[in-house]
């Protein structure tokens, strides 16, 4: 055998030690743009994201709602693979042929239909809003709108005419056909308008746009309104059916696939990308990996990305039960190095995704310092609104489910294969709650001002500049107290003063 004597570490075993803060290092200046699949030096990435984000290819994380939502935001998501065929290439499309409003002339809704009747519709069309108006044809009065907000209200309101839950309009705009996005938000802040229905030559609702859309547009560049682009999905796929699931994902227009497996050091996965890559023209990521070795071997095969971590996920229990795997930040430190010499050595730059064990929100800072270009997780998505498990109450909280892909629940023996027989024989996964923390939009701009907050104090304004100029620090567990809260009485802990 071979030893590696040297403990492997995880990401709460290191802290970043500040760099000087010039003037200009502002959060505003900061950009957290960053490729996703590979290019030559001098040239540009296929594919970019605007926030280094994507959401873990899981039953109990990324749909079609999450992946729209996370696409809006500038991220991605992998939409999962263990369901059948149609039903992933079904969420695909949904993702790109997604349209801001709903054209109601063709649904005939009347205000005292139920929320559930126009949640129903706007499902079946893939459209984020629907409009109702006064004689369900889309040129009679608008009444008001019913918007992806509306899926936070609880199961009871269902039942209830839709009216109560209409965002009212003030006016409606007509001649707004062949209007930018910024000319139509100057109007909606001029008029003091919810909204603003876009309308075409025969006054014909087209889109409607709200001030967010507008937000969320020029944070991404796949917006939908003055381009007509769609939003960019990913899918997972396995080395099992890939040769009907992959053509069946390419018609629904996926725009990058990646293998979801536990351990992708194998022959499986290097046939997987070599018949994607002389079949088809998308992107494809492969994975995952924890050393140099299986980074090598996957970029051999044609990857165009390579997923990182083996066993630090939330929900993973293969550590425990097989024995295999390895601290997140050791794997990834290793790995980035390999790509490091690799980039020199070739002038080929293959980006890496660090997949799961991200618990604090600096730990997605820490591990583009050590050389991620983007972060994949799982537990931090699963809290919100967005995905697509229930919200339940247990004792005082609010938590959602979330369940692992090797659990008994999801069943994806694809995902952990090792070429014996097929079928989930013993669990890698376990079912579980997360808290429910709101809507994926308010928790992710936190999330991203703390993360440029502490690139300000590394000196570093884009991802690039931290991965080259970051000073990292490993702790020891007596530093780790001193970094929380210590030696003084928590008010929360029951004491009040007289
Ligand atoms: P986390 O962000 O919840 O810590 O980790 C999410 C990652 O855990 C996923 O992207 C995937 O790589 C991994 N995962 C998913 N299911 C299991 C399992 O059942 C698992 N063991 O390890």
């Amino acid at each position: 055998a071979t030893y590696y004597l040297e403990p492997s570490r995880t990401f709460s075993e290191f802290l970043l030690i500040p760099n000087l803060t010039t003037k200009d290092c502002t959060p505003n200046n900061v950009d957290l743009k960053t490729p996703i699949t590979k290019f030559k030096k001098g040239e540009e990435p296929a594919i970019s994201l605007n926030i280094p984000f994507s959401s873990a290819v899981m039953q109990s994380v990324s749909d079609h709602n999450m992946a729209t939502a996370l696409a809006r935001c500038g991220g991605i998501s992998f939409i999962f693979g263990s369901q059948s065929i149609e039903d992933q290439a079904s969420m695909v499309r949904k993702v790109k042929e997604y349209k801001a409003g709903f054209v109601v002339s063709r649904s005939n809704l009347k205000p005292d239909q139920t929320l559930q009747d126009v949640l129903n519709l706007k499902e079946e069309n893939s459209h984020s809003t629907v409009a109702i108006t006064e004689d369900g044809t889309s040129s009679g009065k608008l009444l008001g709108i019913v918007t992806s907000r509306d899926y936070r209200l609880s199961r009871d309101s269902l039942d209830k005419p839709i009216s109560q839950f209409m965002t009212p309009f003030s006016s409606l705009i007509y001649g707004t056909s062949g209007i930018t996005l910024p000319e139509a938000n100057d109007l909606i802040w001029e008029k003091k308008l919810n909204c603003l229905p876009i309308v075409d030559e025969h006054q014909h609702l087209q889109h409607l746009v709200f001030r967010k859309d507008y937000d969320a547009d020029k944070e991404n560049p796949h917006g939908l309104l003055d381009t007509n682009k769609s939003y960019i999905v990913g899918a997972g796929i396995n080395t099992k059916d890939y040769k009907e699931r992959v053509p069946a994902l390419v018609e629904a227009g996926v725009d990058i696939l990646v293998i979801d497996s536990s351990d992708g050091y194998s022959e499986w996965q290097y046939e997987t990308v070599q018949y994607v890559k002389e079949n088809f023209d998308v992107k494809i990521g492969a994975g995952n990996v924890v050393d140099r070795e299986g980074f090598l071997y996957l970029v051999k095969s044609g990857a165009d990305f390579v997923k990182v971590g083996i066993g630090g996920g939330s929900i993973c229990i293969t550590r425990e039960q097989k024995g295999i795997g390895r601290g997140q930040a050791s794997a990834l430190m290793e790995v980035a190095e390999a790509r490091e010499q690799y980039y020199k050595e070739t002038g080929i730059y293959v980006p890496i995704c660090s997949d799961g064990g991200i618990v604090h929100d600096y730990h997605i800072t820490l591990a583009l310092a050590m050389g991620a270009d983007f972060v994949m997780m799982g537990r931090y998505f699963a809290r919100f609104d967005e995905s697509p498990t229930k919200k339940l109450k247990v004792g005082n909280n609010f938590v959602k489910e979330f369940w692992g892909e090797g659990s008994n629940r999801a069943r994806n023996w694809q995902r952990y294969d090792t070429g014996g027989k097929q079928g989930l024989i013993f669990e890698e996964g376990v079912d579980s709650y997360v808290p429910y923390a709101g809507t994926l939009k308010e928790n992710l701009d936190k999330t991203i001002h703390k993360m440029k907050s502490t690139m300000c104090n590394c000196g570093s304004t884009s991802i690039e500049e931290l991965q080259q100029n970051a000073r990292i620090t490993l702790v020891s567990a007596t530093s780790l107290v001193e970094g929380g809260a210590h030696d003084v009485i928590m008010k929360e802990n029951g004491l009040s003063a007289e």
